[in-house]
């Protein structure tokens, strides 16, 4: 089969490239590893920056994220015995949107299938072949045993962290900056009407907590594990009493519910350069990710693919190369500051484990920290505009 643009995986980057494409009249194929079901089943992200929610709403499907998205004007910051809130709009004229990830990713499913744009789910195998060369291919084995090949003019590898894109550009000639952390993120998604109206992230010599939700009557919300630890150690029980524990202050209590999901996520910040090579261009979570403390994964992820998307159609419209030849460049200008904010507000808030000689002198420099960008409106202002994207353009 032929195709404009052979996209692997169909997370939010892939689908939302797919969209911005097909807007343009670009055709492009899919192809994913795992099933519709699978994909529509991911609990992930939930906070979308203002410049993302314009980029969904440009490409059609940002009408049910207007409807039963919620606005947040602002955010709650807390330590043991104090909790402060920084608003967004006075500190920089922003907001951010809270709607999961899954929704947009059911929103997007459901434009592609509307326009009838092909999708090869559960494929398995997936490589990509002569990608410095002019006719690039991509191949697997599809839902039925049977072997494909989509060839195209440019391939986008959206396929995540774990894809297959990252490693079929040579090592020679990229380049790796990361770093681990010592400590997780425990999730859970509950069937409880949140006990904030905003978001509250919570330093705590136990851990950092943090209360976030995905609608009027389901919270989600997050406490600092070690990297090691099992969700087989926390019953609900256990989770709950965490979190009342880290979240706890004077006068406001946690309500607690049934818990739908959960599960540990490593964190880590890793940023693979440059993003593209030949014909192949990565986005997303292929390229980089980000501890989720600052709440940018899917964020890059967008504003990678409307820049992608971008310079793909003014090289098929005007045959101008030069947006995709500014692409990698660009966009790791955004991946950096992302990065440098994530891997701030991950210090500023969790608690070094136990036996780090320097614990007691880091919780002092994380409390300063907190009383600083809480009550200095320079750094609030700074905090508000990384926080809401719009410290950097839009591209
Ligand atoms: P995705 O969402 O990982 O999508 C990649 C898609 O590619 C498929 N794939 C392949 N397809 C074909 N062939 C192969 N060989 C393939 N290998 C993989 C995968 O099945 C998948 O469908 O990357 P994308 O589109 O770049 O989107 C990025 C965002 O998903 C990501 O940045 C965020 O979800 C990160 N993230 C979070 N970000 C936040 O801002 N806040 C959060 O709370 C938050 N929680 C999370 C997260 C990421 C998680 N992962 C990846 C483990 C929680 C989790 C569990
Ligand atoms: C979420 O709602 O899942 C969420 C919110 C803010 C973050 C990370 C995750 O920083």
């Amino acid at each position: 089969m032929r195709t404009q643009v052979a996209i692997v995986g169909a997370g939010p980057s892939g689908l939302l490239l797919a969209q911005i494409l097909a807007t343009h009249g670009v055709e492009s194929v899919i192809v994913e590893n795992r099933s519709q079901e699978y994909v529509l089943a991911r609990v992930r992200a939930g906070v979308i920056e203002h410049g993302a929610v314009d980029v969904l709403s440009d490409y059609g499907v940002g009408d049910r994220l207007h409807r039963e998205g919620m606005r947040h004007d602002g955010v709650y910051f807390q330590w043991p015995g104090e909790r402060r809130r920084i608003d967004f709009v006075e500190s920089c004229g922003h907001s951010v949107w809270v709607y999961g990830q899954t929704e947009i990713t059911k929103d997007l499913i459901n434009a592609r299938v509307a326009d009838a744009q092909q999708i090869f789910w559960s494929v398995s195998d997936t490589a990509i072949h002569d990608a410095d060369t002019g006719q690039p291919r991509v191949t697997f084995i599809d839902s039925d045993g049977n072997p494909g090949t989509v060839q195209a003019d440019y391939v986008a590898g959206c396929d995540g962290f774990h894809g297959v894109s990252r490693a079929t550009i040579p090592d020679s000639i990229r380049n790796v900056r990361e770093r681990s952390y010592p400590y997780a993120w425990l999730g859970i998604l509950a069937d409880v009407a949140p006990s904030t109206d905003e978001l509250i992230y919570a330093l705590h010599p136990d851990g950092f907590a943090m209360h976030s939700m995905r609608s009027a009557t389901i919270s989600r919300l997050y406490l600092q594990v070690s990297p090691d630890d099992d969700i087989a150690n926390w019953s609900d029980d256990r989770i709950w009493a965490g979190l009342s524990t880290r979240l706890g202050i004077g006068g406001w209590n946690l309500q607690s519910g049934p818990t739908l999901e959960k599960s540990i996520t490593p964190m880590r910040s890793f940023v693979s350069a440059p993003m593209r090579w030949g014909r192949l261009f990565l986005a997303g979570d292929a390229s980089h990710i980000v501890p989720p403390t600052g709440a940018k994964g899917l964020n890059l992820a967008i504003a990678d693919v409307k820049r992608l998307g971008a310079a793909l159609v003014a090289k098929y419209v005007d045959g101008s190369d030069d947006l995709l030849d500014r692409y990698s460049g660009e966009a790791l200008e955004r991946v950096w500051r992302s990065t440098h904010f994530s891997w701030w507000m991950t210090s500023m808030l969790h608690t070094s484990p136990a036996d780090d000689p320097n614990r007691e002198f880091m919780l002092q420099m994380q409390l300063a920290a907190l009383r600083h960008v809480t009550s200095n409106p320079a750094a609030a202002r700074d905090l508000a505009e990384n926080y809401t994207g719009s410290v950097l353009p839009y591209p």
